[in-house]
């Protein structure tokens, strides 16, 4: 059982770990599984993103029983065939028994540790079915906040053969929280090489700037 460390924030939240992509430039290697130095990937997300959050789903499609481990319920896409992480988001808010879900991707190891925070204060402010992160740019989806209510729209934007969350988004009303002070955030491992990069970042023989 999580605590809720953040005794101010009355709503409570689940948190997805995007954990179901095919990870084609890895390799096809299951992204969440690589590991890190000494640890698989997801291991530096769940402990970000643990004192953020009321409970946590794993969105998985492949190694199940290995994420298990963590304790967390898994969940694998409703839909087959890898259709991107919509698909993902909207397995989490149907399994989600709150109203609000909190996703982020299993390969960025450096998460905000005010990511809900900041995410619920524009999605509030801004009365919106959704809050995403922008990092100065542009918009980071994967690190958003979704309302249940807006499952039915994916599910209908998914059946009609659309994949794109960038355009689904247009759909919606939307917020966005700038993490701009955060760059390092949105550093993720999508290829050996960024993994590479990454792991020099972590073992302090060079910065995210
Ligand atoms: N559930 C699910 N998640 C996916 C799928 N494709 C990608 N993802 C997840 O979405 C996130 C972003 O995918 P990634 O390939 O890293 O995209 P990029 O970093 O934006 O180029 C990762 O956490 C993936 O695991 C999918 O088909 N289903
Ligand atoms: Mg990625």
């Amino acid at each position: 059982m999580l605590e809720n460390r953040l005794p101010t924030r009355q709503t409570k939240i689940t948190g997805v770990v995007l954990a179901g992509g095919m990870a084609q430039r890895m390799g096809g290697t299951d992204e969440g599984l690589i590991q890190l130095i000494d640890r698989p990937m997801i291991d530096y997300v769940i402990a970000s993103l643990t004192p953020q959050v009321d409970t946590i789903i794993i969105n998985a499609n492949r190694n199940l029983q290995q994420y298990r481990h963590y304790g967390y319920p898994v969940v694998a896409d409703t839909i087959g065939d890898f259709p991107g992480p919509l698909a993902g988001i909207a397995t989490a808010l149907s399994t989600a028994e709150t109203d609000l879900v909190l996703t982020v991707p299993c390969d960025g190891p450096w998460l905000p540790s005010d990511l809900t925070q900041r995410l619920l204060d524009q999605f509030t402010s801004q009365n919106a079915d959704v809050c995403v992160a922008h990092d100065g740019n542009r918009m980071q989806p994967v690190f958003g906040l979704f309302h249940k209510r807006i499952l039915p729209d994916i599910e209908d934007y998914l059946s009609a053969g659309e994949r794109k969350l960038q355009l689904w988004l247009k759909r919606v009303r939307l917020a966005t929280a700038d993490f701009s002070d955060h760059p390092e955030a949105f550093i993720n491992v999508n290829t050996p090489e960024e993994k590479e990069r990454v792991e020099r970042i972590l073992s302090g023989s060079t910065s995210t700037q």
